[in-house]
């Protein structure tokens, strides 16, 4: 039994006056109480009663009078006071509280009892409100536990595969040049490559000497930075990016100190949130890039590493990954921002050549079922015109908002269905397939051509053909012109054209302005063509896509033009975004004294490539150009153990 000493106060207090207590009254006055002293003392003590009885009714009401015990006031009060003021100016408030009366005992019974209601549904609602916080805890920490046991499982897995010393395959490492060992002949087009080659060194010599380590250079404030893409980790992003083109570009002693940074330093076990998407083509493709054209054992023990750290991301009931996921934990979610908590058509869907490269090399099949599993989803589900929405929701399956588009958020989806079919030889049927049909919705549905003949890719949103172009869609002329050799039907000439007529396009995006760069974004609205209009659409961040459309064009036709165009882009970006800090993206390409917006964004240094290196019949460039050679074993096996369809 408790005893009343520690019980709480009034607990305490009850204790003593209660009637098993040991302490009475005067117990020897109550004999000699006689009838008239007790008719007295009943007197005086109703009159007593009376007087506080009235008191209580004539005490003045304030609105500081204060009611509840037991210290609840201030935990209410604020809340009567944050009702009350919301009631004076019109909005929701507690009831009563603006038609009061001061004074009125039957209004006062009457307001304090409203108060007090709706206090006890504040109170109520605070409760609930708490209830589901702890849930939302609840289910976190179970996901994550779930993540944990998975990446638990994959490194086990991957023990026993190390122990089982099983062969992996040989690695045939393709030709890297193409014709006359990529010596382009005329001192013209050397003089060029050198310009090309140099302003590459700037961009990172400024990265090594005030950013290195960190993912991209502030080439102003001459300092790291980040984005939330890479969790805010410090992954060496440009490092990674950039190992391939030092490579190809002969910058050896660069090179060696981008692979002595990654043996030393790059360690994914972080406490970082990192966009599967962007590292797996910054990072394993470019890990993979450097494998491939160096040989180095490194780099393809990182990019496996760096793999099962992205294998949670896999863990939704649809099979669908997440946009994000933390190296460490293993825990997945998708952006704020998209359509009702879904992944991304440009996300999920850009992961193929990287991950049958890791099955390939790892002879884990892992990473090939999980990106064959989206696309057998993706195959079965009903579209819209036959165009792939660019949100899916990875718990439900099903579509997100119906926006189509085949520059961001949609954009690498296409590009990587046909890469996927050349990387495998071009045995995987069923991936050029689909490239097929999308092309035909998406030239039926959004490809238009403008007043004067431009021709245009448009966005479908809102249930109708927004005629505005982004810098990302460029990369379509391109990619068309690849796909060209292959199409059904024969349209092998049709393609080709319309790669001609999107490189003209953008190529008019970049001439319509002041600094000969093209905007973020472009319309083709009444008498607007190509130009940008909004001023948060004017921006040129160094982005690759119409350079990149060029190269191909060239690589396809070898009409000087394209490779004119690309010099002109290549002048105009170290004209105006060069600065003593290395390259800067520009805020607006209209203005001829632009203003900096200090990023030298790390795919800029992945871009640049000279003619005739890597023959496109050996190579296929993943979205960020990291080449990757074609798999040509891949129509019987894979991995030697592993059966591709
Ligand atoms: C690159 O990181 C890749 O090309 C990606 O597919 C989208 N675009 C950026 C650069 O603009």
């Amino acid at each position: 039994m408790s005893s009343p000493a520690l019980l709480p106060v009034s607990s305490r207090r009850l204790a003593a006056l209660s009637p098993s207590s040991p302490v009475s009254f005067y117990p020897h006055h109550r004999a000699t109480l006689r009838l008239s002293e007790k008719f007295i003392l009943l007197l005086i003590l109703s009159a007593f009663i009376t007087l506080c009885f009235g008191a209580i009714f004539f005490l003045p009401d304030s609105s500081k009078h204060r009611r509840f015990d037991l210290g609840l006031q201030d935990v209410l009060i604020p809340h009567v006071e944050q009702g009350r003021s919301a009631g004076r100016d019109g909005s929701a408030g507690l009831q009563g509280g603006g038609v009061m009366v001061h004074g009125g005992g039957e209004e006062h019974r009457h307001r304090h009892r409203d108060e007090e209601e709706q206090l006890r549904k504040m109170i109520r609602a605070d409760h609930e409100r708490a209830l589901e916080e702890a849930k939302e805890k609840l289910k976190k920490s179970k996901d994550q536990i779930r993540a944990e046991i998975q990446t638990e499982k994959n490194r086990v897995m991957q023990d026993m595969k190390k122990r089982e010393g099983k062969q992996l395959p040989v690695v045939p490492i393709p030709k890297l040049v193409g014709i006359n060992n990529g010596d382009p002949g005329d001192p013209d087009t050397r003089e060029k490559q050198e310009k090309i080659k140099e302003m590459m060194k700037h961009a990172w010599d400024n990265y090594r000497q005030y950013a290195w380590g960190h993912n991209e250079l502030k080439p102003l404030s001459r300092k790291g930075h980040t984005t939330n893409i890479f969790g805010n980790s410090q992954l060496g992003a440009t490092i990674v990016d950039a190992l391939d083109t030092l490579y190809i570009m002969g910058l050896f002693d660069e090179f060696r100190d981008g692979k002595e940074w990654i043996e030393k330093n790059l360690d994914f076990s972080v406490n970082a949130e990192v966009s599967v998407f962007e590292v797996n083509i910054r990072f394993i493709g470019g890990l993979l890039a450097a494998y491939y054209l160096s040989g180095e054992e490194v780099f393809k023990q990182k990019a496996s590493q760096l793999a099962e750290k992205l294998l949670p991301s896999f863990n939704t009931p649809t099979g669908i990954p997440w946009a994000m996921v933390n190296l460490k934990s293993g825990v997945g979610r998708n952006w704020g921002w998209a359509s009702a908590g879904s992944s991304i058509l440009s996300e999920f869907g850009t992961l193929h050549l990287e991950f049958v490269h890791l099955s390939y090399l790892t002879g884990d099949p892992i990473y090939y079922k999980k990106v064959l599993h989206i696309r057998k989803l993706l195959q079965k589900m009903d579209r819209p015109n036959g165009l792939y929405p660019n949100y899916l929701n990875p718990r439900t399956g099903r579509w997100g908002q119906h926006h189509t588009s085949v520059g961001g958020l949609g954009d690498s989806f296409y590009e990587y269905l046909l890469k996927a079919w050349l990387v495998s030889d071009k045995t995987d049927t069923e991936a050029r397939k689909m490239y097929d049909d999308a092309m035909q919705s998406i030239e039926k549905h959004l490809i238009r051509k403008s007043n004067t003949g431009l021709t245009f890719i448009g966005e479908w949103k809102n249930g109708h053909l927004e005629r505005k172009m982004g810098h990302l869609t460029c990369f379509a002329g391109g990619m068309f012109a690849l796909g060209a050799d292959g199409s059904p039907d024969d349209k092998a000439g049709h393609y080709l054209q319309l790669g001609a007529e999107i490189a003209h396009t953008c190529h008019q995006s970049y001439d319509r302005t002041v600094l000969k760069l093209g905007p973020e974004a472009f319309k083709f609205d009444g008498g607007t063509e190509a130009v940008a209009l909004r001023q948060n659409e004017k921006y040129y961040i160094l982005r690759p896509e119409v350079i990149e459309t060029y190269w191909y064009m060239w690589r396809f036709t070898h009409d000087p033009k394209y490779r004119q165009w690309g010099w002109e882009a290549a002048q105009a970006i170290d004209k105006y975004c060069r600065v003593i800090g290395g390259f800067s993206g520009v805020k607006d390409v209209y203005s001829s004294s632009p203003t900096y917006d200090d990023v030298q964004q790390s795919f800029f240094l992945a871009e640049t490539l000279n003619d005739d290196l890597l023959p496109l019949d050996y190579w296929v460039f993943n979205t960020e150009a990291h080449p990757l050679p074609v798999l040509r074993s891949m129509n019987t096996t894979l991995s030697g153990n592993v059966a591709l369809q």
